[in-house]
Order: structure tokens, then C-alpha cells, then sequence
């Protein structure tokens, strides 16, 4: 048996600094405004703090790169229209600390390897472009002009433009991401991957499918007045902190809200609205009017169950309960799909794989029967799983069965992660984007693009682990963090003969690195950006299509960082000189402007662009579904048969999730804490309901090792986790993202949409030989079994 194991970067350890407190019931509220501005001063100054949060999502002001929840229209935004974590965020960016030249000459590249993230984080920001040269251990500095050319050499030396990719992380402007794609494309390869790879892409999957669009049709005004919002999947409270003022809104207006969690959040139970003074004094607003406790894993079974119900309904009362018209008019595929979920239904298989009784889904199906407008909400919990595309597909079809789609207070709002993921994907970011988008771009810059589909995320380590692809080139991320099997994927990023990172913070990314490699600093989406054609700002697309400017306010943290669109533009030129005269790459440097106005040729939606940009709020992208118009080859919207499958662990097994805490942004941890879990001074613990301890032999704050079983046989180990008893759903168990990546096979994908099945790992917990005994006197707290908030 092969193995593979790895403990993490710096050989973390769990160590006896780990207290645990019971988990909390509600969110936000003063503490929240208090750990923001704790962990803000901890970065930089009152002043710079005040200046940050003053310009947090206003007009003008930049847009928080917390999360891509959408703001409320200019004149409806409060003052403090941004949450603790954006703040947080916010921060870390701004902060007054610096990495430097000597820096990186007391710190050899193995040395950094062997630091934490969080420590690598803490270091500050970048100030200097820098290499590390083959069979030189230490970064070195080195002028924009060489690092750039030696770039460029290394991309024109490749047999193939196809042995180089260019990799995304949802944090760059609309701007920056053409002018990338743009750039790759003129050198011919459609080798894009993004982090949507490993996050929305089974939605985008599952809805280009079935309705014509990758994207949700929800506006916030849908999530306020909605009858009944399903949020399933997802941890609001921590990672779409505004949207519980949405959802506390929408129960103001009397709807109600279901939660799907195999975890009882914290948002989901109970929200103290810090910007109003009945959230600072009052008791909140319960947010989940029924908690589902479902399995990891379970939720196909739970919407075909639901499905399943409002067809019987349907029969039971011909006529009253499916949207008839609408199905008739706007769909196919009805008859098709309602027969296969007859056919194949089955009672105890749902209860099986949900945990979920009938009764509870049942009165789920009343609530649904008893509401006009009804959305879906989810994030992760659906996507990572190997059946994540079909539980979206059945989501559609659930909602299309009573009209819920493409009208107002209803429809799929898939809740995205970074600021500018979804605006990523409009400009092109993807590694098979269709040829209407790619004809557009030939013609705009009289040029052929290449035709042939390029490497996703998964892709890329397979061919960068098999020397098929040579230089990697990542705009903002950390791909050797965000990945899974973290340790195929750091031998195959060090088989690179060169990578290089456009960045603005310190990662492992820039310690585990190729033969050659660049670090690459630019400014944040908080610094004022100064151009030849004078003072710039950058546009994003929210998670609901409403695009907009954003202006940094605070001057750039060193005076040798460059704009994202200044380092592609002059590498572009370095690397393919006029081979595409029409695009004039130092125009796109010195206004980007004038960048917009070639995407307002290519990008439909995005006609005048700067005009409309410049009005307050900024503008919706057109949602065909909306206007009552499906995109499908046959323009209607399709019912989809979906084949039952759930998630299973042999005995003495647990289904392992991968998530986030309340105190990390990805792959970043800003502390060790996870306030809302009630876990104090460690991030390696693992969640496991009480009685599956009991059943495995295992006590609280017990030291194990969790060891990775899938069909490849390499055992793959996250070793020194401690035992956290914690009301997860029987069989099922949860621990933090980026230390379990090396759990995650590489090869263990979503099907379609090649996600990489990040809340679906099957592992043992095997105890530590270290007695855990005086660690667990350390712990206090009990959790309540299975109990729900
Ligand atoms: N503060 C902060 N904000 C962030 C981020 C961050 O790291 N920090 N990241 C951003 C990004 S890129 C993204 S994509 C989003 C992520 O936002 P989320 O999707 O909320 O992130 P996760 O922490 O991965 O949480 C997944 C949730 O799904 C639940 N879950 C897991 N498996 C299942 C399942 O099988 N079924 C159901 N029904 N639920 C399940 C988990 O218990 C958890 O509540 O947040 C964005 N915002
Ligand atoms: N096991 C497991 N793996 C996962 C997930 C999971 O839930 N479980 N979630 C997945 C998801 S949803 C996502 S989105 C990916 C995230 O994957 P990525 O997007 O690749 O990772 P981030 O941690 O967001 O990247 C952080 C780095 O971005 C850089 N950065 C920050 N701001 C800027 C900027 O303005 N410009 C530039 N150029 N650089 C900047 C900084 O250097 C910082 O260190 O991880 C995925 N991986
Ligand atoms: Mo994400």
C-alpha cells in the first residue's frame, strides 16, 4: 500500500492550548462589531481602520472583498453596509506590516514551507517583485522589467502555448480578468482554471443545464419578499455575514426560512442585527424557523423525497398544486422526470441517506404548499460532493414544478464565495468558455482564439504532475492551499520549471514553487490606483449580477507594486509584442477605460459600459430567465432525471466535510479560534457527534490522526487532530479547510462539473500512541447529542 501523509506545513501539531466552549446560538450582534475591530487594530492604525471601514462598500468607496453577497441600493445602504468578517478582511489587507527584501534573505524557501499559513499571512504585505533562481534556495529581488521579461522568455520557449496556465482566484476586477484571458488567449491556450473549479462550478453546471444560464435569477429584493427561502448547504453567519440582514428581513415581511445543515450554525439559528439598535439590545431575530438535520451528503434524497410529495400532493387535489401552465409553456421533460421518480422512489432509502424522519420532510412540503414565492439558497455544503451537479438539477426541478423560477420573491440563488468570482466567469475566465464568446473576441481583436477546451483546476495538477505543462501563473490565490491532495499537488507545482504569483500577501504558494519563480506584488482593492491616464477604479460583478466601480481610498503599501491590469498588460507585451496589434496593451495599462470599452464589444450585457458603470449602484446584467426566456438548445427549461445516490462509510468510518471557521478567509487563518463553534486556540480538531465517539472507543479531546480511505488505496493521513464532541449528524464529521486537503483525493470529483469533493471524504479516526488523557482535562463543555439550536 502506497502511503501518503502529511501533518501540515510546519509540522503542526494540535497542542494543549485548545479550549472548548459550548457552541453558540446566535450570531453577530456587539462581540462581532468588537472581534472586527480587534483583529483590524491588530493589523494597522485607528486611522487606517476608520479610512477602510468609512470606504467599505460605498459610493464611491471599494467594494469589501469579503464575500459577493450584493449590496443594497445606493440610498437603502446603511452607513455600515459591510459585516465582521469583511472588516476582518478588509484589514488584513490594509495591514501596516511589511514582507521585504531582507525578509526573504533570512528566510530560505524550505524555511517558509515549513511555516503555518496563518503565520505566513501574519508577515504583512508584499513590497517587491522577487525570483528565486534554479538551485537558489532564497527569493531575491529583482526590477518589474527583468521579471517580466524572464517570464515572457520562459512562455515563448514552451514547445505549446498549451504547456503554460494561467490560474484565477475570484478576487481580481473585470478589468484584470480580461486582460488576462485576453492574454492567454492571443497566446494560444485556453488554459484557465479559476477557484470556481473547486467551488460554484456544479452549479454552473447544473443550471447552464437546465436553465440556459450559469447563474442564479435572485435580486435581493426576491430574498425580501420571499414566502419561504430554503437555505441549504451553507454557513451564512461566518461567510455571507449581510445576508442574515436580508434573510432578518424577509421574516420581518413574514416569510419563513428552512435550514439544511448536518451543523446547527449559529446564523441560522439566531441573528442580533448590529446595525440596528434592537440587534445591539434586543435578543435578535430567530432566523430558521425549522432546522433540517440532514446528512452529509443527503440532500438529492431530500428534494427528490420533497418532489415526491408535491406530485401526490398533486394527484391527491388535481389541479391545485403544480404550476401547470407554466410547466406546459416553459419546460420539458415533465412527464419524463415525474415517471423515473415514481418508478424509482423509496421511503427508507431517503431516511437513510437524509437521517431525515418522513414526517419532518412532510412538513416541509406544507410549508412549501402554503407559499406563492419560494428560493433555493445554497453554497458548498451541495457542490463539493461527487453528486453535487444532479442535487442542484433537482433543486430546479423542484422549484419549476410550482412555477418558482424567473419571478419575483422566487427562484435558484446559488451564494457565491469571492467578491468577483461570478464577474471572473462573465470576462471570460474559463477554460471552455463557448464559441459566441470566443467569435466576439476574434473579432474585436482580429485574431483567432483558440478553439480547443483548456485545463480546469484538477486538470492542471494531473498535467503539471505529469510534465505536460511547464509554467503556471496564478492571479491572486494560493493554488497549492486551495487544491486538493495537497501532496500531489505540491510535487507537481514543484515539478514547474517556473511559476509565478500576482499577489498581495505572503502563502505557501510562494514557498512551494517551481525551478524558478516570481513573486509578483500588486495592489489591493483598497489602494488608490494611479495610472498614466490619471486616478483608476476597477469594476466587480456581485453574486446577484449587479456590476459596479470600485476605488481604493489608502495609499499602496509600497511604492514598487504595480495594478494587476499594469502586470499583465506589460507582460502581454513582453511576451507577444504586436502579434495582436489591436490590442494596445499600454493603453489598457495607462486607463482602464479603455479596457471596459472593448469588453462593452465582447461581453453582451455590458453594452456602454462606462457610462452605465459610472452611475451610482452601477447596473444589472440582463437575466434572460427573468424575462421569462430559458437559453437551452430548445429554449425551454428542462426537468432532469436524476439517478439516487447518497454517501456511505464502511463501519468504524465517517463521512468527513472540509469548511470554513469564523476566523479564516480560505486558505487564510486569521486566528486560531472558531468563536460561533465555541473552539479556542486550535484549528486541528475534528467534529464528531457524541454517539459515534461512543462507538468508535473514543474519549473527548482524544489525539487521532484522520487517515483518508478511497478506492485508490493510498491512505492519506492529516495526523494530531483532537476529538471535539459536537451535535453533527450521526456518521458524519467536520474539520477545517486547508489542513484536511491532503485528504481530498485528487481523482475524487463531482461528476460533470470535476469539482474536487471537498464535504465528501470517507476516513477513520486513529488514535495517537500520546495519551490523550491530560489534553482532555483541558476540555470543558458538554454537547448536547444530535440537539439542534
Ligand atoms: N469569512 C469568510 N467569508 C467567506 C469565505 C471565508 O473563507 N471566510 N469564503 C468565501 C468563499 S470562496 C465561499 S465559496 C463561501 C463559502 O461559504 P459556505 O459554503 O458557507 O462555506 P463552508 O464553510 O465550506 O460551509 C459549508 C456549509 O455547508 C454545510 N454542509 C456540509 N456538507 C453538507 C451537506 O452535505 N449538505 C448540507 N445541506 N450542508 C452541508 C456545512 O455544515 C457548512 O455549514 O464563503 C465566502 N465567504
Ligand atoms: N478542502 C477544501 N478545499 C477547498 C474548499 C473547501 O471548502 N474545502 N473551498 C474551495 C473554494 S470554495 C475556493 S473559492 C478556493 C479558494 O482558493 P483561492 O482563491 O486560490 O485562495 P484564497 O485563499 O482566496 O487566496 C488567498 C491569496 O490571494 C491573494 N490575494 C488576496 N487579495 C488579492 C488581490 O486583491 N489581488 C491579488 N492579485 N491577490 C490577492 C493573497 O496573496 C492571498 O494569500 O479553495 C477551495 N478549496
Ligand atoms: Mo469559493
Amino acid at each position: 500500500m502506497q502511503k501518503s501523509s502529511s501533518d501540515g506545513p510546519g509540522g503542526e501539531r494540535s497542542d494543549d492550548r485548545l479550549e472548548v466552549t459550548p457552541p453558540k446560538t446566535w450570531a453577530a450582534g456587539v462581540p462581532a462589531v468588537y472581534h472586527a475591530m480587534e483583529y483590524s487594530l491588530s493589523q494597522t492604525s485607528p486611522r487606517r481602520t476608520g479610512l477602510t471601514l468609512l470606504n467599505l462598500n460605498q459610493e464611491p468607496g471599494f467594494d469589501c472583498p469579503g464575500c459577493a453577497w450584493p449590496d443594497p441600493a445606493p440610498g437603502k445602504r446603511p452607513m455600515n453596509e459591510y459585516c465582521e468578517n469583511g472588516a476582518k478582511h478588509t484589514n488584513d489587507e490594509a495591514t501596516s506590516r511589511r514582507v521585504t527584501p531582507e525578509f526573504f534573505a533570512r528566510h530560505s524557501v524550505d524555511e517558509l514551507a515549513a511555516k503555518s499559513d496563518r503565520w505566513l499571512n501574519q508577515q504583512g504585505r508584499l513590497t517587491r517583485p522577487m525570483v528565486k533562481r534554479p538551485g537558489s534556495r532564497h527569493y531575491e529581488p529583482i526590477s518589474w522589467s527583468s521579471a517580466l521579461e524572464l517570464l515572457a522568455d520562459e512562455l515563448r520557449g514552451l514547445d505549446s502555448p498549451d504547456e503554460a496556465v494561467f490560474y484565477t482566484s475570484g478576487r481580481a476586477s473585470n478589468e484584470a480578468a480580461f486582460v488576462l484571458q485576453l492574454f492567454a488567449r492571443a497566446f494560444g491556450t485556453n488554459n484557465l482554471p479559476d477557484c470556481s473549479n473547486m467551488c460554484h462550478e456544479s452549479s454552473g453546471s447544473a443550471l447552464n443545464e437546465t436553465l440556459g444560464i450559469g447563474k442564479g435569477d435572485v435580486s435581493l429584493p426576491d430574498i425580501h419578499h420571499a414566502d419561504l427561502i430554503l437555505t441549504v448547504g451553507q454557513n451564512p453567519g461566518t461567510n455571507h455575514p449581510r445576508m442574515l440582514s436580508a434573510l432578518e428581513e424577509t421574516k420581518r415581511r413574514g416569510g419563513r426560512i428552512v435550514a439544511v445543515n448536518p451543523l446547527p450554525e449559529a446564523g441560522l439559528a439566531r441573528f442580533k442585527n448590529p446595525q440596528k439598535p434592537r440587534g445591539v439590545v434586543g435578543r435578535g431575530t430567530q432566523i430558521a424557523d425549522r432546522f433540517l438535520h440532514i446528512k452529509v451528503g443527503g440532500d438529492l434524497a431530500l428534494f427528490q423525497a420533497l418532489n415526491m410529495l408535491l406530485l401526490e400532493a398533486e394527484e391527491a387535489a388535481p389541479g391545485t398544486v403544480l404550476a401547470h401552465e407554466f410547466i406546459g409553456t416553459h419546460t420539458k421533460g415533465f412527464e419524463e422526470f415525474a415517471e423515473h421518480l415514481r418508478a424509482s422512489f423509496s421511503w427508507p432509502r431517503v431516511e437513510e441517506a437524509t437521517g431525515l424522519t418522513r414526517a419532518q420532510i412532510e412538513e416541509v412540503r406544507d410549508m412549501v404548499l402554503e407559499s406563492r414565492r419560494v428560493i433555493v439558497c445554497w453554497a458548498m455544503g451541495i457542490t463539493q460532493h461527487k453528486h453535487g451537479v444532479p442535487t442542484i438539477r433537482e433543486m430546479v426541478n423542484f422549484l419549476l414544478l410550482r412555477g418558482n423560477i424567473g419571478r419575483p420573491g422566487a427562484g435558484a440563488c446559488p451564494v457565491r464565495g469571492h467578491s468577483n468570482v461570478q464577474g471572473d466567469r462573465t470576462m471570460g475566465i474559463w477554460e471552455r468558455m463557448p464559441d459566441s464568446f470566443l467569435d466576439a473576441l476574434g473579432r474585436e481583436f482580429d485574431f483567432e482564439p483558440p478553439r480547443e477546451h483548456g485545463l480546469d483546476s484538477v486538470n492542471a495538477i494531473r498535467a503539471m504532475r505529469d510534465g505536460k505543462v511547464k509554467v503556471f501563473l496564478g492571479l491572486a490565490g494560493n493554488f497549492v492551499r486551495a487544491t486538493p491532495d495537497s501532496e500531489v499537488t505540491e510535487a507537481a507545482m514543484r515539478r514547474c520549471r517556473l511559476t509565478a504569483h500576482i499577489s498581495t500577501k505572503l502563502n505557501r504558494s510562494h514557498a512551494v514553487c517551481g525551478e524558478t519563480a516570481l513573486i509578483l506584488p500588486t495592489l489591493g482593492r483598497t489602494e488608490r490606483d494611479v495610472q498614466a491616464g490619471g486616478e483608476q477604479f476597477v469594476t466587480v460583478e456581485d453574486s446577484m449580477s449587479q456590476v459596479h466601480a470600485s476605488r481604493g481610498v489608502l495609499e499602496p503599501a509600497s511604492k514598487q507594486l504595480l495594478s494587476e491590469v499594469a502586470i499583465l498588460s506589460r507582460l502581454a507585451r513582453a511576451t507577444l509584442g504586436d502579434k495582436v496589434p489591436a490590442a494596445r496593451w499600454e493603453r489598457f495599462e495607462a486607463d482602464y477605460g479603455c479596457v471596459r470599452d472593448h469588453i462593452s464589444r465582447v461581453v453582451p450585457g455590458f453594452e456602454d459600459f462606462n457610462t452605465r458603470v459610472s452611475r451610482p449602484g452601477g447596473f444589472g446584467l440582463p437575466n434572460p430567465v427573468n424575462e421569462g426566456r430559458f437559453p437551452t438548445p430548445s429554449g425551454k427549461a428542462l426537468f432532469s432525471r436524476n439517478e439516487f445516490e447518497a454517501l456511505s462509510a464502511p463501519e468504524g468510518h465517517l463521512i468527513l466535510q472540509t469548511l470554513r471557521s469564523h476566523d479564516q478567509w480560505n486558505t487564510v487563518p486569521y486566528t486560531d479560534n472558531d468563536r460561533y463553534r465555541g473552539i479556542h486556540g486550535s484549528r486541528r480538531v475534528v467534529f464528531v457527534n457524541p454517539a459515534d465517539l461512543r462507538a468508535l472507543g473514543l474519549a473527548e479531546g482524544a489525539a487521532v490522526d484522520l487517515v483518508g480511505v478511497w478506492r485508490d488505496g493510498v491512505e492519506r493521513r492529516a495526523e494530531d487532530f483532537r476529538v471535539v464532541p459536537y451535535p453533527t449528524s450521526r456518521g458524519c464529521a467536520a474539520a477545517y479547510y486547508p489542513e484536511t486537503n491532503v485528504l481530498v483525493p485528487l481523482d475524487s470529483v463531482a461528476d460533470i462539473s470535476n469539482t474536487p469533493t471537498s464535504k465528501g471524504v470517507v476516513v477513520r479516526l486513529e488514535p495517537r500512541e500520546r495519551a490523550a488523557a491530560a489534553g482532555a482535562e483541558a476540555l470543558t463543555g458538554a454537547v448536547a447529542e444530535g440537539g439542534a439550536a
